[in-house]
């Protein structure tokens, strides 16, 4: 009979690290991709031309044949030929699992709607601030990150720090973090879920196993459902905190962030503006004193952290209007906090240039910043028009072709202490290969006006 063998299922960065990750421990396995070229395929055939691999479908008959599933993020464990597989008693893991049983060194874990990349980064750069050989990776982008399989291969640490998606829990069985939070939760992907609570259901698995929890006090969400009983829970909110908590102290004028009664470092203070992302420090605060940072470390690395690259980032000031990248902002939860923490922040009104796809989103929360903030929406992209039905009723909207295009008639709009924010509320691949790609062609059609 013929030996089964392990199938990685999607051979994008998921399935190619998985691919190295069994290799580099001699196992045999094939590997499945619905698509017919998939992105990891010339590397992977470089690199593993003896290994089987089946493109532009999967087969029922060759997955129901395998020992085991390793299924990529982006693939729904809902698909038909998946579902035939585990009906036939095949089982079903992903990356993080693998990791999370191979690894020997403590884990925390973050997930959340929004700000999980500022949450690992920030954290990151705390430990590393503290001397520790960490590696932080998962769900982040970045030339910096990695899939957690490559952390395990090629920079092996003694901590790591993981940016886990709902995807890539739902394969999770039981990860075992040193410390994890959810750090909030808002529509998002529900192309994938059928409702919010499956939504919910699937970022709850970051607590199985896990040793302290941290809860966000802002959003009842992030309360574990699922934690072990002897979990120990850390807190922190933008309100004032408890005793042995974190929160906000106002004093004067200035908000701190604070410990219990004491007043740590001003919010202005912080090289990352606007109030998520005092909620972003104050969930790296305390997860790094979960795993035992010295604070001093934490503050300075709260002092000289710049935030990250397409996330309300500043690009240029031309003619009194400044220009904001927030090609991360993927969701309707996120061009939200865009919107009303730049509206906070500029003198005159908001051009907001949003559309792409959108996920099965509702837009209408967004009504009312768009509404207080914004003068102009500039629409881009597959569901443009889905976007315009709901804020045309609170502000001007008008469609551009191309991500440039809109970027010449945001300019020739705006007026001396306007901003110009891209914050798309939607995925990028309806135009680019991802949000990244969307921030770099916005950046030059920034850097290019006249
Ligand atoms: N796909 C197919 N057929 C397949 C396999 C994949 O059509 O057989 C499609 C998927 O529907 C998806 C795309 O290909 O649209 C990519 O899927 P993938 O699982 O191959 O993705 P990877 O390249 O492995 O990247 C994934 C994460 N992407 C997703 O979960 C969609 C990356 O997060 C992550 O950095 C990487 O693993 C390493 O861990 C990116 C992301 O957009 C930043 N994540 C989503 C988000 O943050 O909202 C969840
Ligand atoms: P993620 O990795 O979860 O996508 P990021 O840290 O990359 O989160 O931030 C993406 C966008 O989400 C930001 O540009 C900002 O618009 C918004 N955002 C960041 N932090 C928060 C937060 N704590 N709450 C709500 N929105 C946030």
């Amino acid at each position: 009979m013929k030996e089964k063998l392990r199938i990685i299922v999607g051979l994008g960065k998921t399935g190619l690290s998985c691919a190295r990750y069994l290799h580099s421990l001699g196992e045999v396995f094939m590997v499945t991709d619905s698509r017919q070229t998939p992105p990891g395929l010339a590397e992977f055939r470089a690199e593993f031309p003896e290994v089987a691999l089946e493109l532009g479908g999967f087969r029922e008959e060759t997955l129901v044949n395998a020992s085991e599933l390793i299924v990529s993020p982006g693939i729904s464990l809902q698909t038909l030929e998946i579902q035939v597989a585990i009906n036939a008693g095949v089982g079903i893991t992903g990356d993080i699992d693998i990791f999370s049983r191979a690894v020997q060194r403590p884990i925390v874990a973050v997930t959340g709607s929004n700000g999980k990349s500022t949450v690992v980064s920030l954290l990151g750069a705390m430990a590393r601030e503290a001397g520790i050989n960490v590696s932080v990776g998962g769900n982040l982008d970045g030339a910096e990150a990695s899939p957690a399989l490559d952390l395990l291969r090629l920079k092996p640490a003694d901590l790591y720090i993981l940016e886990l998606s709902s995807f890539q829990l739902e394969t999770t069985r039981n990860l075992g973090a040193e410390a994890a939070v959810i750090l909030n939760v808002s529509d998002d992907h529900m192309d994938r879920y059928s409702n919010l609570q499956e939504y919910q259901n699937a970022k709850q698995r970051i607590f199985l196993g896990c040793r302290q929890v941290v809860v966000n006090r802002d959003d009842a969400a992030s309360i574990p459902r699922i934690a072990p009983p002897s979990a120990t829970t850390h807190s922190y909110g933008l309100d004032v905190p408890q005793y042995n908590s974190w929160g906000i102290v106002r004093a004067g004028q200035q908000d701190y962030l604070a410990f219990g009664d004491e007043k740590l470092i001003a919010a202005s203070e912080l090289k990352i503006a606007g109030k998520h992302n005092l909620s972003n420090a104050l969930a790296a605060l305390a997860l790094g004193t979960a795993i035992g940072l010295p604070r001093h470390c934490m503050l300075v690395t709260l002092r000289k952290f710049p935030g990250l690259p397409h996330r309300c980032q500043w690009i240029r000031n031309l003619r009194g209007v400044d220009y904001y990248n927030d090609s991360k902002g993927t969701n309707v939860g996120a061009s939200m906090v865009a919107v009303e923490s730049l509206g906070e922040l500029v003198k005159g009104r908001i051009v907001l240039i949003a559309g792409g796809v959108d996920k099965g989103a509702d837009f209408s929360p967004m009504q009312p910043v768009v509404e207080k903030f914004v003068k102009l929406a500039v629409l881009i992209g597959r569901d443009a028009k889905k976007i315009a039905i709901v804020l045309k009723d609170v502000t001007e909207t008008i469609f551009a072709e191309t991500l440039p295009d809109a970027v010449a008639v945001s300019a020739a709009r705006a007026v001396p202490g306007d901003a110009v924010l891209l914050s798309p509320a939607c995925a990028s691949f309806d135009m680019f290969t991802d949000f990244t790609h969307r921030g770099h062609v916005f950046t030059e059609a920034v850097e290019g006006l006249p």
